[in-house]
């Protein structure tokens, strides 16, 4: 990698930390609704997608929701998304990242069926999905990995490994001695990277996509650590999570990790670093300012495009719900 490139790596690792670390604050200040804390997996975010190109596509769960930024995609529709507001979504077809994805591994055959059609239509394209170690349990992700498999999809397959699904341990997902060893089953490359490692990330995902693009069909991708913050602001992992074990993890962190071998390098220096996150932290202010400058939605976007023929109780709950915030404002 030249000098630029790791520079570019490190830049979006930043803007990923400082996008997370803003919206927990936006989250306490009553400034966004739950959020899904991303910290500390920004080299496996950044890492995986910097093997991609502009054509490529990113199917994130809620854990990635930030991953748009690595496009260039604003802050603000982001942090419109969080805030329940219609222009957090955005069209997929605009960035090449589909929607986020909350219902656990569902985005997996939708990611498994884009690559297929890349495939069916000669086009060189590659889709790269996001998911967690709780999601290889769920059928969802059985049947896109079994499907991109047998259809040799041009598909990664990134399984974030932060070891909790929420509260339930890994161990109470598989018996299997590691994640990757299910790619076995499905006739895929499968491999296991420290998901602290950007470079290392970086590497297997550059292998898997140069699989992918070249016909060689899908790989699993296994990138393991430890989950250092709670699920998402509702959660509180003191109950049940390995104290000792997130303090290590966090001594360990990942962009802290990047930042010293740059610094060893010779290719980031304190000045450069200043720069960089100033910069991230100017576009996560504006970012906010920008979201809380819209409008609000019109409170009738809940009813509409539920019914084709809407029952009539609705325009009376509609109508309700006018009152009440009327009065509420008033
Ligand atoms: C189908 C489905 N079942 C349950 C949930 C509730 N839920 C939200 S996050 C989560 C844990 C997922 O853990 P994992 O796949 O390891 O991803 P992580 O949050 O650790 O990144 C669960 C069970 C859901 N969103 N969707
Ligand atoms: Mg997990």
């Amino acid at each position: 990698m030249t000098d630029a490139e790791l520079l570019e790596l490190y830049r979006r690792m930043v803007l990923l930390r400082v996008f997370d670390e803003r919206a927990l604050v936006y989250h306490r200040q009553g400034r966004i609704g739950t959020y899904a804390i991303a910290w500390n997996h920004e080299a496996i975010q950044a890492g995986a997608t910097f093997a991609l190109g502009e054509d490529d596509w990113i199917f994130p769960s809620y854990r990635e929701s930030p991953i748009g930024l690595v496009r260039g995609m604003p802050p603000a529709t982001i942090l419109q998304w969080w805030r329940g507001h219609p222009s957090g979504w955005w069209n997929p077809l605009d960035w090449n990242v589909a929607s986020i994805c909350v219902p656990i591994a569902t985005h997996v055959p939708h990611a498994a069926g884009l690559a297929w059609g890349k495939k069916l239509k000669g086009d060189p394209g590659v889709a790269m999905v996001f998911f967690g170690d709780g999601a290889t349990s769920e059928g969802a992700f059985h049947e896109g990995a079994n499907f991109a498999a047998v259809m040799q999809a041009p598909l990664v397959l990134l399984c974030n490994n932060n070891n909790w699904a929420i509260s339930t341990p890994l161990s109470a997902q598989t018996h299997a001695e590691t994640l990757a060893d299910k790619a076995v089953g499905y006739g895929m490359p499968g491999v296991r990277v420290d998901g602290l490692d950007v470079l290392a990330v970086y590497e297997a995902a550059r292998e898997a996509v140069e699989r992918a693009r070249s016909d060689g069909g899908p790989t699993f991708i296994e990138a393991v650590h430890y989950r250092a913050a709670p699920h998402a602001t509702a959660d509180d992992p003191r109950a049940y999570i390995d104290l000792e074990r997130v303090e290590q993890e966090k001594q360990n962190e990942c962009l802290g990790r990047y930042e010293r071998y740059l610094r060893r390098q010779g290719v980031l220096g304190d000045d450069l670093d200043a720069a960089i996150k100033s910069e991230a932290a100017d576009v996560m202010r504006a970012g906010i300012t920008e979201a809380e400058a819209e409008p609000d939605a019109d409170v009738s976007l809940l009813f509409d495009n539920v019914y084709a023929n809407p029952p009539e109780s609705l325009q009376q709950d509609l109508a309700e719900l006018r009152r009440i915030l009327g009065a509420d404002v008033g």
